[in-house]
């Protein structure tokens, strides 16, 4: 038995391999990622797998590149100069890039770009492929290699296989213009659980998913042919430790006393990103020239210290958004320039990680307002750098990190008046404002830190695994069909429970086109004659059509999840609300989630509901996260028999009445009965199922998991079970 291992994939290995004479020296990636996974990829076994930064073509160099990385635990894919440039720089980079950033006009239909993309995807497969066993975890990570974890699961079905996008994943009205959009789906849909930044996110991979793809999902559980992948949004934080350490190291603060020599002692603001247009850089500066413009007292007060990272800039529009970057500078500075201050300090380059300690360190604002971002490092980084907790934070709405940092000033970046009225009042903020932001913020992120987003990602895939074993369902069949009969014989008291749609009738295009034929109504009574026999029908109808269509027969009768019901000859009684509280740690995770991203707000446990306040809650910001929570709510819980409440600064959550399980625990427990069956077909079953004891005979109707210890294939087979039961 082969020990097992995980391995991570992205599409770049986090090492630079720089050539010094003629050897070649591996310098580690310092970024957040790379330290966080570090305790992962080296341990063991375990390896990284992606591109190892350069195109290396001959032989002889990328043997030698092999063995150097692998003292690093690092495996490398090679790709050729054609190669990187077909599937990164343009499918990755000119196609899903603008896509997923909502940059429309941007988009690439390039289909030489897809078939590079198709088949880098597969070498990773392939190089994956050596190393990987059976049993093996892979984390797959980001939108280069969308296509690997369906590669990887046509080659090892139960291989445990996590995603993370780590930017937005848009719109359904977004994501379905695509050409190649069904083939991106199912190849992310190959992996068991999938991490998204923010709700949204998710929220639109799923109904991306069911809309384009055709597969149902409840909550946050898409159902497959054969196996249940979760999506879930899931935060990425930083290495904040390393953040604040760096920010107190003597090289930064020497290197902040270096650069305050060449650019004086002005206030400053903090533009830093890579060079892409989603990051919003042209709008940032013009918001900083009205800001000189209409509010001039911060003439030679005042800086803007623009750092821009170069990337990608082989690609046209990032060599003309470099242009308009250039420009508007050489305008601004021109403009409003003096000899003894410069209103905008420009660097288009990258730095060591001192100087960034120095940069946080130095800057009384930072102006993070990208057009789109799926998260955003650098704000959370500049906020963790602020050892007296001082400073001031703008960040664009369109940031994931705005649904984390509530006590930033939130922008709309396309809102040049609110840009510069959030610019003049961060450098107006007292003290004790920036301070008690601040200290909120850093709260947050100090917890949630990238050590535990890795952690919980690992937790949250293997509970998906968990989940899928216990819904494995075999074929009802064989010895498993006739153990069944047997216990059946030998019990004297039995509860059998059918659901009615799509269990004992078909599906009908017009749902009151699905009354009991002569055949069906005769198989219950026939079943019911029994005397040891239970039979009841519990199904979503109402009971008026319900009783209509059965009433007649001498079966009890559940309707509408449990809230009517019918004894044999009796009249419909409505049952009271539930007061059991199997819903209430998924609730309260739910609204922990909330809680921990709005100051302010509470979760209160009532004895029969559940609320989350915010009437404590900055004033807006409530109410956009009241919107977003009972999204989540009704969207996670809404089939679980849940009422999500909207109140006076509250949203309430309480049960709406019994559902299928709670009902079918019941009537299991009015009785002590020896030979307990029940079948059903769809997710409102699965209720049933899961509050059943292990010995009762659970059946799913149809293909795909369920909690249900075995399946039926159709509505045909379900009666021609019955009559066996009916003959044994
Ligand atoms: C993608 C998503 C998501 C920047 N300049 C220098 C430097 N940096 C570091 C920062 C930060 C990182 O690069 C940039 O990360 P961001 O998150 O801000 O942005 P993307 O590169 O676009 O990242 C983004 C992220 O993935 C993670 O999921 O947050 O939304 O677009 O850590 O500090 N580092 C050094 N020198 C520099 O000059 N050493």
């Amino acid at each position: 038995m082969p020990s097992t291992k995980t391995i991570i994939v992205s599409n770049r290995l986090p090492i630079r391999i720089e050539k010094e004479g003629d050897s070649l020296n591996y310098v580690p990636s310092e970024g957040g990622l790379a330290t966080a996974l570090g305790s992962i990829y080296k341990e063991g076994e375990n390896i990284w797998v992606g591109w190892p930064g350069a195109a290396f073509e001959q032989e002889a160099l990328k043997a030698e590149v092999t063995e150097g990385l692998k003292k690093e635990s690092m495996r490398p894919v090679f790709l050729t100069e054609q190669e990187l440039e077909d599937y990164y720089l343009g499918f990755s980079n000119q196609t899903l890039w603008p896509a997923f950033h909502y940059f429309l006009q941007y988009i690439q239909y390039v289909e030489a770009h897809w078939q590079t993309y198709e088949s880098v995807n597969r070498k990773f497969a392939d190089a994956i492929a050596t190393y990987a066993n059976p049993g093996d975890t892979i984390w797959v990570h980001d939108y280069q290699l969308l296509l690997l974890p369906g590669m990887l699961r046509e080659r090892f079905p139960n291989m445990t296989i996590g995603f993370f996008q780590h930017i937005p994943f848009p719109s359904y009205e977004v994501f379905r213009i695509l050409p190649w959009r069904r083939q991106l789906l199912e190849g992310m849909l190959g992996a068991d659980y999938l991490g998204f930044h923010t709700y949204d996110d998710m929220r639109h991979f799923l109904s991306a998913t069911h809309r384009l793809a055709g597969y149902p999902y409840s909550g946050n559980r898409i159902q497959l042919d054969k196996r249940v992948v979760v999506a879930d949004p899931l935060p990425m934080g930083i290495d904040y430790e390393k953040y604040a350490e760096n920010a107190v190291h003597p090289e930064s603060i020497d290197r902040e006393a270096r650069y305050r020599e060449n650019i004086g002692a002005q206030r400053l603001l903090l533009s830093m990103d890579r060079l892409d247009y989603s990051k919003g850089i042209p709008k940032r500066l013009l918001a900083f020239e009205a800001l000189l413009e209409r509010y001039p007292q911060y003439k030679e007060k005042v800086s803007l210290l623009l750092v821009v990272v170069p990337s990608r800039d082989v690609v046209p529009n990032y060599q003309s958004l470099k242009e308009q970057v250039d420009e508007l500078v050489g305008k601004i500075n021109s403009k409003y320039g003096r000899m003894s201050w410069q209103p905008i300090q420009y660097f288009y380059r990258s730095y060591p990680f001192r100087a960034l300690g120095a940069f946080y360190r130095m800057c009384d604002v930072a102006v993070i307002t990208p057009v789109r971002d799926g998260m955003n490092l650098v704000c959370k980084e500049y906020v963790a750098s602020r050892e007296n907790q001082d400073g001031v934070l703008i960040l664009s709405e369109m940031a994931g990190a705005a649904k984390e940092l509530a006590d930033a000033i939130l922008v709309n970046p396309t809102n040049q008046n609110q840009v510069v009225e959030a610019m003049h009042q961060a450098l107006q903020m007292p003290l004790e404002e920036q301070q008690r932001r601040m200290r909120i913020m850093q709260k947050g992120l100090r917890k949630y830190n990238i050590f535990q987003w890795v952690k919980l990602f690992f937790d949250n895939l293997q509970e998906v695994k968990r989940m899928q074993r216990a819904m494995a369902t075999p074929l009802l069949d064989g010895a498993g069909r006739d153990a069944m009969l047997k216990a059946y014989a030998k019990s004297e008291q039995r509860l059998l429970l059918l659901d009615y749609d799509g269990t004992l009738v078909g599906f009908r295009e017009d749902p009151l086109d699905c009354a009991p034929d002569q055949d069906l109504r005769e198989l219950l009574t026939a079943l019911a004659a029994d005397k040891a026999n239970k039979v009841v029908v519990i199904s979503g109808r109402k009971h008026e059509t319900l009783g209509e269509w059965l009433g007649a027969l001498p079966i009890q009768l559940v309707a509408e999840h449990g809230l009517w019901s019918k004894q044999v000859d009796g009249e419909w009684t409505r049952n009271a609300a539930d007061t059991t509280s199997q819903w209430r740690d998924g609730a309260h995770e739910i609204m922990q989630f909330y809680v921990d991203r709005t100051p302010g707000s509470f979760v209160e446990e009532k004895s029969d509901s559940m609320a989350w306040h915010y009437r404590k809650v900055e004033k807006g910001l409530g109410e956009m996260r009241k919107s977003e929570l009972t999204s989540h709510l009704k969207h996670m819980l809404g089939e679980k028999g849940l009422q999500v409440l909207d109140g006076d600064h509250v949203v309430e959550l309480k049960p709406e009445a019994v559902n299928k399980g709670r009902a079918a625990a019941g009537l299991h427990a009015e009785a002590t009965y020896s030979f307990v069956l029940c079948i059903g077909d769809d997710t409102t079953d699965e209720d049933m199922f899961e509050a059943l004891p292990d010995e009762a005979f659970t059946v799913k109707v149809g293909p795909g998991s369920s909690y249900a210890r075995s399946a039926l294939e159709t509505v045909g087979d379900v009666h021609a079970l019955l009559r066996d039961l009916k003959e044994v």
